[in-house]
């Protein structure tokens, strides 16, 4: 998979040389190359931003040093070849997760546009668009000072699911969130640590016993931490067990076939 990362702080992108990701560089599965928005600006002074039409606090990226670097990259792709995917991290995007994830990373090649300030000017999105398909993407409802962080969130999150950049690939398919779940609590040597012991079912060498045990784990913290997730789980999907367990913790199938919470009953 080919990325390119357009900033004006090449910089901030220098962890992708780093562990996973850098080692993937290394092997030719990922090949990474950041930009610097400002060799696109043409003025005396480099500048990408300007105030904005309308009046209001800050500075707006202007449209020309992105539209000359996004042209650069669409001209590197030959006539006739498709453009990148084109990522815009934002605080108004769609959001970002595991299944946007894995659907990017089936993409051949990925472009970030990492905005500061207020955001890019409008019209490099629209113009963009044209040329090939725009994501604009949010990690969260918090603010970040600029596009690069979420950029570097969803670069890692993309490439460990590349084929060959995790070699062991058991551990995609047992990892939270691949099956709509919080992760079970992971333990290991020694068996006591400061007069804790380490649950005896995991030392018992039953696997059974170990799968039940992990799995009711991952669906108590579920309703306590993210019941949000139970009502995107199937009902008809999990065994009497499970069942058993989230009624215990007031969740039962609902008419519509998907798990919905009990009110507490209210006694007087
Ligand atoms: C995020 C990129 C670029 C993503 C998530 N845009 C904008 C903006 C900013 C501050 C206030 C209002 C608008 C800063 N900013 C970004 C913020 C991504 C940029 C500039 C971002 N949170 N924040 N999930």
């Amino acid at each position: 998979m080919r990325i390119d990362v357009v900033t004006i702080f090449p910089q901030y992108l220098e962890p992708l040389g780093l562990s996973l990701i850098g080692r993937a560089r290394e092997s030719g599965l990922l090949d990474v190359r950041v930009h610097d928005l400002r060799e696109y600006a043409v003025d005396r002074h480099r500048t990408v931003d300007d105030t904005p039409y309308g009046g209001g606090a800050g500075m707006v990226m202007r449209p020309e040093p992105w539209g000359s670097a996004l042209d650069e990259l669409v001209a590197g792709a030959g006539p006739g070849s498709p453009g990148p995917r084109l990522v815009v991290p934002t605080p108004g995007g769609r959001r970002f997760d595991q299944r946007l994830a894995a659907d990017l990373a089936l993409e051949p090649w990925l472009a970030f546009a990492c905005g500061r300030y207020e955001g890019i000017d409008r019209r490099v999105l629209d113009e963009a668009s044209a040329a090939m398909a725009v994501d604009e993407v949010s990690l969260g409802d918090y603010v970040l000072g600029g596009g690069e962080a979420a950029a570097l969130v969803i670069i890692e999150a993309v490439a460990r699911l590349v084929p060959g950049v995790i070699g062991n690939t058991d551990s995609l398919l047992e990892e939270s969130h691949a099956d709509g779940l919080l992760e079970y609590p992971v333990f290991t040597k020694p068996a006591r640590w400061r007069r804790r012991d380490v649950p005896a079912v995991l030392l018992s060498g039953n696997h059974a016993a170990i799968a039940r045990w992990r799995r009711a784990e991952s669906l108590r913290r579920t309703a306590t931490v993210r019941p949000d997730l139970l009502a995107q789980l199937d009902p008809a999907a999990c065994d009497p067990a499970d069942l058993e367990l989230l009624a215990a913790h007031g969740w039962v199938p609902g008419p519509d076939g998907r798990f919905s919470s009990v009110e507490p009953a209210v006694s007087d």
